[in-house]
């Protein structure tokens, strides 16, 4: 049995579904790291493929929204969660049926038996995933060996992977800030996605790895996977740019 990490779908059912033929075998473990929603052609198929391999879900920032717009809906009170156009075609292609799955979506995954752990964005310096609000684990970009994070996240990656010196990337980086897995010791290896790549970043620190696996694949770019225990990344080109990519949203 393989175990088969997908990054940021964001209703790329046709590269999905690409993704899974190049990669799935029955009776694999199948993980998505979160923001399937959004942005894309096709969030209904994305999600019936995934319901179909019985795939886990790791929440997204995108996911974390929509449950927190959803939960409002139940409440009297006026909803403090402000959704764009992006928002509004995910939701018209939600079924009653889905909530409680986006519900059940983790914040983390371990992976003992790969000594890795899966989630959507990152994890702070020197703390455990387990002390960390979804919130975070979600949306983690720079960070400060303290432990904070930047309030930033609209700030880019050159084509080597590094962060372009310019914006709020440079005054961040000026005042300390690094990516965050600059920071990371481990002892566990870490699968994230959240923050687009041109093709997956891997990084090694004293034998410790981590993987971003977000390439991008409603922008035009691609949409990868890890597969384990090769270690392996699959990415399967993206057919078009469905989505125009807008720093900060
Ligand atoms: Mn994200």
């Amino acid at each position: 049995m393989r175990t088969i990490l997908i990054g940021d779908i964001h209703g790329c059912a046709d590269e999905l579904e690409a993704l899974l033929a190049r990669t799935y075998a029955a009776g694999d473990r199948v993980i998505s790291l979160g923001d399937i929603l959004d942005r894309g052609p096709d969030v209904r198929r994305s999600l019936d493929l995934l319901y179909q391999v019985r795939a886990e879900g790791i929440l997204g920032n995108h996911e974390d929204r929509h449950l927190h717009y959803q939960k409002y809906t139940e409440l009297p009170a006026p909803n403090p969660v402000q959704l764009n156009t992006h928002h509004l075609k995910t939701r018209s292609q939600l079924l009653p049926e889905d909530w409680p799955w986006l519900a059940c979506m983790r914040s983390f995954i371990r992976i003992p038996e790969h000594n890795l752990i899966a989630v959507h964005a990152g994890i702070l310096a020197g703390v455990r995933p387990e002390h960390m609000q979804a919130s975070k684990l979600c949306r983690v970009q720079l960070t400060k060996p303290d432990s904070s994070a930047s309030p930033w996240s609209d700030w880019e990656f050159d084509a080597q992977g590094e962060p372009r010196l310019g914006g709020f990337a440079g005054q961040d980086l000026a005042r300390g800030y690094r990516f965050w897995t600059d920071w990371w010791q481990g002892p566990e290896h870490v699968v994230y996605g959240h923050t687009v790549f041109q093709k997956p970043r891997l990084t090694e620190q004293n034998g410790v790895k981590t993987f971003g696996i977000d390439t991008g694949a409603v922008f035009g770019n691609s949409l990868s996977a890890l597969v384990l225990p090769e270690w392996k990344t699959v990415s399967v080109p993206s057919r078009r740019e469905y989505c125009r990519r807008v720093p900060g949203e």
